[in-house]
């Protein structure tokens, strides 16, 4: 069993980074709803997400996402965020909103097409050498809509070509994670729909190229821990992209939807000692605050992603060991269970204090009055946003 102490160290030491997009109005086809107070530039992202980080103390890093954060000086932009404690960090490519995107990027049929996505993904790493950040993380909305549009196995070939010319591009500390999606916007073939699909690629590329799981991206049913679980074998999980879902990739907040799938996410996790940050893996959110206030809901996400992580910590890791090899079914389920049902927030709520924050972070940022005054500030201008 972990001694209380050892607990309280991991979740200090357990990152989580935050979308720089969750922080901008964001929707779906059919309405995006604005919001006060939203920010105008990555810059006022950047002191959205330093709130966060205030009150969580475990949010150091905000990941961004080419062009939605275009700015002059990426260095400049980097010094900003630091100046705010928080640091920049996975850059994300955007090879899925241009007019010459419409049969896809990499995969497209046309070389010109294929040329102008790499010049993308190669300018992305171009912004990392600027921002000094590690992960380049690719999700591709290539894919068809009926059967017979275009040649699977091609596709997948000019797929490989584009990743090899990035992944040869990569400076020695850098990686690349691939991210998979079953569907959307494509509807009947994607060219990166699944873990074994964006596995199969890392592998003929070399080890500094790691699947990303999105939560959000998966069939209905899916068991996602057991990817999880393959994925830390095969030394291949770059990262998650949290969030949860009802149907499909909703975005919802982490935890929200299904609170124990995240528990046994987490669980495999811990069970391969990928938890600390040195074991390398990402622990990104990818949501959209469609209705909910921004700033607050990233917060409250960091928090279940706490909540999950603090209730995997208490596994009697030797008790379900033990129930595991003689075949003691519930005994071993209880052991899961036992962990996922205690209450876990006074313990968070004593770190926090331990770290100097307040107890309920949720709280303390509503009592700041930080939402009221970027409400009325940030008056002029455009708020960002995903601009589709
Ligand atoms: C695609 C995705 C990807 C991002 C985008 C914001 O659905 O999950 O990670 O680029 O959302
Ligand atoms: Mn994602």
């Amino acid at each position: 069993m972990r001694d209380l102490r050892a607990i309280k160290n991991a979740l200090t030491q357990h990152q989580i980074e935050l979308p720089s997009w969750a922080f901008g109005n964001s929707g779906t086809r059919f309405k995006v709803f604005g919001q006060p107070g939203v920010p105008r530039t990555p810059y006022e992202k950047a002191d959205d997400a330093a709130q966060v980080h205030k009150y969580t103390g475990v949010a150091h890093s905000m990941a961004v996402h080419i062009p939605w954060d275009k700015v002059d000086d990426y260095s400049d932009f980097a010094a900003h965020a630091k100046s705010n404690g928080i640091r920049i960090g996975t850059v994300n490519s955007n090879v899925f909103q241009d007019d010459d995107y419409k049969l896809g990027s990499v995969c497209n049929p046309d070389p010109r097409v294929r040329r102008k996505a790499l010049d993308h993904l190669l300018e992305c790493v171009d912004i990392m050498d600027a921002t000094g950040s590690k992960d380049l993380k690719l999700w591709f909305a290539d894919g068809t809509n009926y059967p017979g549009q275009d040649d699977i196995s091609a596709r997948q070939d000019r797929l490989a070509e584009a990743l090899a010319a990035v992944y040869e591009r990569l400076g020695p500390d850098q990686r690349m994670l691939l991210e998979y999606k079953l569907f959307e916007p494509s509807f009947y073939t994607t060219d990166v729909p699944d873990w074994g699909t964006s596995l199969m690629h890392c592998q003929t590329l070399g080890p500094r190229a790691q699947v990303v799981v999105d939560t959000g991206h998966h069939a209905p049913g899916v068991n996602i821990e057991f990817i999880v679980a393959l994925l830390l074998k095969a030394k291949r999980l770059g990262g998650f992209d949290f969030n949860s879902r009802f149907y499909a990739d909703d975005d919802l907040m982490v935890g929200a939807a299904d609170p124990f799938q995240l528990f046994r996410i987490m669980h495999e996790v811990v069970a391969a000692d990928a938890l600390a940050p040195a074991a390398g893996i990402a622990f990104m959110l990818d949501q959209c605050h469609n209705i909910e206030p921004k700033i607050p809901a990233q917060i409250r996400s960091v928090m279940n992603v706490q909540e999950a992580v603090a209730k995997v910590l208490l596994v009697d890791a030797d008790a379900l060991k033990a129930a595991q090899l003689v075949g003691d079914v519930l005994a071993a389920n209880a052991a899961l269970m036992d962990a996922y049902n205690t209450d876990v927030r006074p313990l968070l709520a004593e770190l926090r204090a331990e770290m100097g924050l307040a107890p309920d972070p949720v709280a303390a940022y509503l009592a700041s009055g930080y939402g009221e005054e970027i409400s009325s500030e940030r008056k002029e201008g455009s708020p960002a946003g995903w601009g589709a």
